[in-house]
């Protein structure tokens, strides 16, 4: 058998070019793993834990809490508060960011997170997800929202973990896409999938297609094309996909190719898109790009965003380069059609 590599192990080596890592990202990926094995588990073991279901309680987005967001949620936070680590969190399950107890030093990383993606999908026992986003701050400082409000591009780390027939760990430092395993006999993230990269073109896309009345004409126009299949303009057949989770959909499309559009809609213009821009469509985005995809809300890329607040959302276009460019060459000639 090839030898293993672990997460740690694969971290500080990684770690080791760099001439300033003092180890303490390495050690703030653990804690973030350590939480992440947790909810594992807990998915895993899900009716027998009793932990199915909603909470009767909605979140800062008006959307219903499922009793998985809340307590994911807090295994995060548990896991990242006493580690001196982490200067401050934002949470989709909280309005503002969460601060670190008194008690305890404040590290220079701050870190966003979507505890529970896809979690309607719990109860129907489908893949879900958590999400993280890693940005730097001042050492020791206590983290203001404005401190939270920084382009994508400024993402140190981005990383997702799969919660499906297997756990799986998706992570960016910057330099490329890597996925680990989670070997339960031993409960460690085993370095299974390296260096992924997304084909430049492919024959799928995954769109929520009930909203279709509501999208603007450049996304109705693409997705038609695709429709037509081989014997319209694209000359050849599509596939479609749409799990209703954005990290088994992001998956898919980083070992196959493929194009993820969840785009504005019409019906509300304060709600552009549905998906939260700093704990969704940056870290998302980082590692689409990262394995050599594109994103893009259609009329710039996501991760020159500057974000307004922590709970803003976005239309969110990603996936193969060559779908993507597409898809903004078609809102460009939408915008400007003299051009
Ligand atoms: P939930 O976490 O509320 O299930 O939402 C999942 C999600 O944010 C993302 O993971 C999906 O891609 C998207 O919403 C699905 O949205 P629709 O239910 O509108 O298709």
């Amino acid at each position: 058998m090839s030898e293993q590599v672990t997460l740690t192990q694969f971290i500080i080596e990684q770690q080791r070019g760099l001439p300033d890592a003092s180890g303490t990202f390495t050690l703030l990926l653990n804690n973030i793993v350590t939480a992440c094995k947790q909810i594992s588990h807990r998915v895993n073991r899900g009716a027998l834990l009793g932990v199915l279901g909603s909470a009767g309680t909605e979140n800062v987005q008006g959307e219903v809490q499922k009793k998985l967001d809340i307590i994911t949620h807090e295994i995060i936070v548990k896991a990242l508060n006493w580690s001196g680590h982490v200067g401050g969190m934002a949470s989709e399950e909280t309005d503002d960011p969460i601060k670190i107890p008194k008690k305890y030093p404040k590290g220079k990383y701050l870190v966003l997170f979507d505890p529970l993606d896809g979690s309607s999908n719990i109860d129907i026992n489908l893949t879900v997800g958590t999400i993280f986003s890693i940005l730097r701050c001042r050492e020791g400082v206590d983290p203001e929202t404005e401190d939270f409000l920084r382009r994508g591009a400024e993402q140190v780390c981005a990383g997702f973990v799969l919660y499906g027939p297997s756990t799986m760990l998706i992570l960016t430092t910057g330099k490329g896409v890597n996925g680990f395993t989670l070997d339960q006999d031993i409960g460690e993230f085993i370095l299974t999938h390296c260096n992924m990269r997304i084909p430049e073109e492919t024959e799928e896309f995954a769109i929520n297609m009930s909203n279709q009345r509501y999208w603007e004409p450049p996304v109705r126009e693409y997705i038609e094309e695709c429709l037509a299949g081989e014997t319209g303009q694209r000359g050849k057949n599509f596939n479609m996909r749409w799990v209703a989770s954005l990290v088994a959909d992001v998956y898919r499309i980083l070992n196959r190719g493929g194009v993820f559009l969840y785009p504005a809609d019409l019906r509300n213009p304060d709600k552009p898109g549905k998906l939260r821009l700093m704990y969704e469509a940056n870290p998302m985005s980082f590692i689409i790009e990262q394995a050599g995809g594109l994103s893009s809300t259609g009329r710039e890329p996501i991760l020159d965003i500057k974000p307004q607040s922590i709970h803003q959302r976005t239309p969110l276009i990603m996936g193969s380069k060559r779908e993507v460019e597409r898809i903004i060459d078609l809102h460009r000639r939408f915008d400007r059609p003299e051009v």
